[in-house]
């Protein structure tokens, strides 16, 4: 099991010696039924794990895994897009998860688009060397639909994966209730109302406290409901793949329409942004501008939403 932060190509592209993959089922305090496993043979499944910061994101990914393989608390590198990569193997499955920072607000200066664009450089590179996008998961605290929320679901779902690829609403911090998923009953229709649809959810708490027998329970519940969520929405699902530039020159055109519209950078913002900050050579960088400038990212995807 391995965590790597998406930045370079050698780091992206690499896997972790067999060695270190196996782990040795769970530690003190975590549920026992799902060891986590070798599973060389097992075709990886890349799933897009996003939400604001501190909504219970690495939490999750430490629930997944079985164990703590991800550091809690807030970020450093709080950047829209920024991206850490964890292999996570159970239950015989092999999954990479990208923990990825969503929007802060529902929309965006022109420096965090600047930001923004380096760190999903990254985080598309690596993900269409590995396959594409199988799963989007969606982090949020259980509470209120806020205008950021629904922009988060617009980035993830429609801007980077042109609405192909199924996501699954994960809802934390709901301990206190008595059945986790009477929350779902009492606000799925609000969720909806908002625009969000899903192919599936879980109602959670991804916090520990192993002297609370309740909140162990739940914790455990909260593995099993998760694990069987991640199952049943990738069981028969193809992944969505572009090359680089044309999914890049895609995401970012789209991107924009949270800018203000004065504020729209020109071709050569981008292109030196591509150059200086992705080391993207210069006629790469010009061909991902002149495509954001056109606004026709590839034939078979359809245009992008005029902005
Ligand atoms: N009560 C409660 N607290 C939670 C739950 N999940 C996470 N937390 C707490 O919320 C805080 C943030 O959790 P993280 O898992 O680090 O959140 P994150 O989304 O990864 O945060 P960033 O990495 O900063 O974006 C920590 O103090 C967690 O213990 C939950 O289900 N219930
Ligand atoms: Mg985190």
């Amino acid at each position: 099991m391995t965590k790597e932060e998406v930045k370079s190509p050698e780091l992206q592209s690499s896997n972790a010696p067999a060695s270190s993959r196996s782990t040795t089922g769970n530690q003190q305090g975590q549920p026992s039924q799902h060891q986590t496993t070798t599973a060389e043979t097992a075709p990886t499944i890349n799933i897009v794990l996003f939400g604001e910061t501190g909504v219970g994101k690495s939490s999750v990914i430490n629930l997944i895994a079985g164990k703590t393989i991800a550091k809690v608390s807030a970020d450093v590198d709080g950047c829209t897009m920024a991206s850490t990569k964890y292999d996570i193997r159970v239950n015989g499955a092999s999954y990479t998860v990208y923990d990825t920072v969503g929007l802060e607000e529902p929309q965006m200066g022109v420096n965090g688009y600047f930001d923004a664009i380096e760190k999903a450089h990254n985080l598309i590179r690596s993900l269409s060397e590995t396959g594409g996008i199988h799963l989007l998961l969606f982090c949020m605290r259980g509470g209120r639909i806020t205008a950021t929320v629904q922009s988060n679901y617009r980035l993830f779902h429609e801007f980077l994966c042109n609405k192909q690829v199924s996501i699954a609403l994960i809802f934390t911090g709901l301990e206190r209730e008595q059945k986790m998923e009477d929350w779902w009953y009492r606000n799925h229709k609000n969720i909806e109302k908002y625009g969000i649809h899903s192919r599936g959810h879980a109602c959670i708490t991804a916090v520990q406290d192993p002297d609370d027998p309740d909140q162990v329970a739940k914790y455990e519940e909260s593995r099993e409901t998760l694990l069987a969520l991640l199952q049943g929405c990738t069981k028969d699902g193809t992944p969505m793949v572009m090359d680089t530039t044309n999914w890049l020159a895609m995401f970012l055109w789209r991107m924009k329409s949270l800018l203000p519209k004065k504020r729209h950078p020109k071709p050569k913002d981008y292109t030196r942004i591509l150059i200086k900050r992705c080391n993207m050579e210069p006629e790469a960088a010009e061909r991902v501008a002149a495509l954001i400038k056109r606004g026709v990212v590839d034939q078979k995807t359809p245009h992008p939403p005029n902005s």
